[in-house]
């Protein structure tokens, strides 16, 4: 166990608005903020940071302005729990607390030079890598409304910039999408071409959109970490997170004017985030994906219980090694046995008590990068892809059999999965499985086939789909 580490290694006072983190809740606390507290430990500087969230989330906000914004990040596996905490923050904000025109005349200020994002995969409002111009926050944002969407915020904030005569800043996403730099710049692009040709120049011309790649495993909070947090402090923190040791972050090096100090917190600058977007995309998060359904249909509760069960771990390395590693060009440096194994590892971490329930939420959006986009690769490269096909399954099996799971395509999925042919008609929604993929003769055979041996258990119709997963 280790200490906090008292008194801040930075000068706190010296902290000013100068990053806005858009969608601040258990990831942010334990990643981006971390690796800012590490470079302003070991820089100094000025880079703070105001939280904000846009819909829920005020007694959060609130809660951490009571706690002068200080709060614990626990890093926990094994025995070993390491204490520290973070000052980064400098303020909060909340369109339902600060009035809507407070995030951005935030934007709008000078000195603020970068805006984080970790706002889900569903807070871009995106759809076949397009702003959605049909999602009703969108719709309503280009109505003129009080933005209530981040991509209404951010443009209304960038018009002020560029009305007030600012130059423009730095917007960097830390969400789970393949290039997230490039997609946040479409949805930002897309929304302001939208209301006004000349600000969508503008944007185009100086604001900046780097990709990044985001790893560290945050389960959501329970009554049990923050025992953890309570034994290892010797009093609660209400705004403490629990996390795994292990945290990564590659940022594509794209911004306007001196980035802060994340390289020297411990994330690499790289000219070219894509190989390793795709390998945590597909290995870790595709897995995720795989133990999210396999799991629960299992009857386990967290990704640790998984790891726990023989079968189910052989499946998941088959997964890793055998169907996502072949469809990647790696990062020179790694060695996909290596990072295989060490996932496996971090997944069996017992004291993260990550729910498997809480990774199935928001498939619908999830399933693209992590599963789709691979087994089209292996289609086309004529692999096989027995574990996938399995993990669609199951995610239909869930549908029917689990209880509800929050999904912007809830109410749809779930309906679809009724059908006489749930395959078919779940995969066959609009917009969600590419079309060349959907179309491939092998694509609904093959996930049908893993289908009905998880529904009525192995028969000789199905026998080849379970012959290839090596379990
Ligand atoms: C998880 C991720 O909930 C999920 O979808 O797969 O949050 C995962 O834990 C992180 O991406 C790890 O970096």
């Amino acid at each position: 166990m280790t200490a906090p580490d008292l008194p801040f290694p930075y000068d706190r006072a010296a902290l000013k608005p100068r990053i806005l983190h858009l969608g601040f809740g258990a990831f942010g606390r334990a990643h981006p903020m971390v690796y800012l507290h590490h470079g302003l430990s070991a820089q100094g500087g000025d880079w703070g940071v105001v939280a904000a969230r846009l819909n829920s989330g005020v007694a959060e906000l609130e809660a951490l302005d009571a706690a002068e914004r200080r709060y614990h990040v626990a890093e926990a596996d094994g025995e070993t729990t390491t204490l520290r905490e973070i000052g980064v923050l400098c303020g909060t904000c909340h369109p339902a607390r600060d009035g809507v025109e407070a995030l951005p005349q935030l934007i709008a200020t000078p000195q603020m030079a970068v805006i984080l994002l970790t706002i889900t995969e569903k807070g871009y409002c995106t759809k076949g890598g397009a702003l959605d111009l049909d999602h009703p926050g969108i719709r309503a944002d280009l109505a003129g409304g009080p933005p209530s969407t981040a991509i209404g915020v951010i443009v209304a904030g960038l018009a002020q910039r560029r009305a007030a005569g600012l130059g423009g800043l730095t917007i960097l996403s830390c969400d789970n999408q393949p290039h997230n730099g490039a997609l946040t710049r479409a949805a930002v692009l897309g929304f302001a071409e939208a209301l006004d040709a000349d600000l969508a120049q503008w944007i185009a011309a100086e604001v900046r959109f780097p990709s990044s790649m985001v790893d560290r495993i945050v389960p959501a909070m329970t009554e049990e970490s923050h025992a953890v947090i309570r034994e290892a402090l010797g009093r609660d923190d209400p705004n403490a997170i629990l996390c795994e040791p292990f945290r990564q972050w590659v940022i594509e090096e794209d911004f306007v004017g001196t980035p802060p100090p994340f390289a020297a917190g411990g994330a690499l600058l790289v000219p070219d985030v894509r190989p390793f977007e795709e390998m945590k995309l597909r290995l870790l998060n595709g897995a995720h994906t795989t133990l999210a359904w396999l799991g629960q249909l299992k009857g386990h509760e967290t990704v640790a219980d998984c790891m726990g069960d023989s079968a189910l771990r052989a499946v998941i390395r088959q997964l890793m090694l055998s169907e996502q590693a072949p469809t990647l060009t790696l990062p020179e440096e790694i060695g996909v046995e290596a990072y295989a194994e060490e996932l496996l590892k971090r997944f069996e971490n017992t004291r993260l008590k990550h729910r498997l329930a809480q990774i199935a939420c928001d498939s619908s959006q999830k399933m693209p990068q992590r599963l789709f986009a691979p087994i089209a690769a292996n289609l086309v490269a004529g692999r096989d892809w027995p574990v996938s096909a399995l993990a669609l399954a199951a995610w239909i099996k869930g549908l029917q059999d689990l209880p509800p799971i929050d999904d912007p395509r809830q109410a749809d999925l779930r309906a679809a999965a009724q059908d006489s042919d749930p395959v078919t008609a779940v995969l066959s929604l609009p917009a969600l499985v590419p079309a060349d993929l959907l179309a491939h003769p092998d694509f609904l055979t093959e996930v049908r086939a893993a289908y009905a041996a998880l529904h009525s258990g192995p028969t000789e119709a199905n026998a080849s789909i379970l012959q290839k997963v090596q379990a």
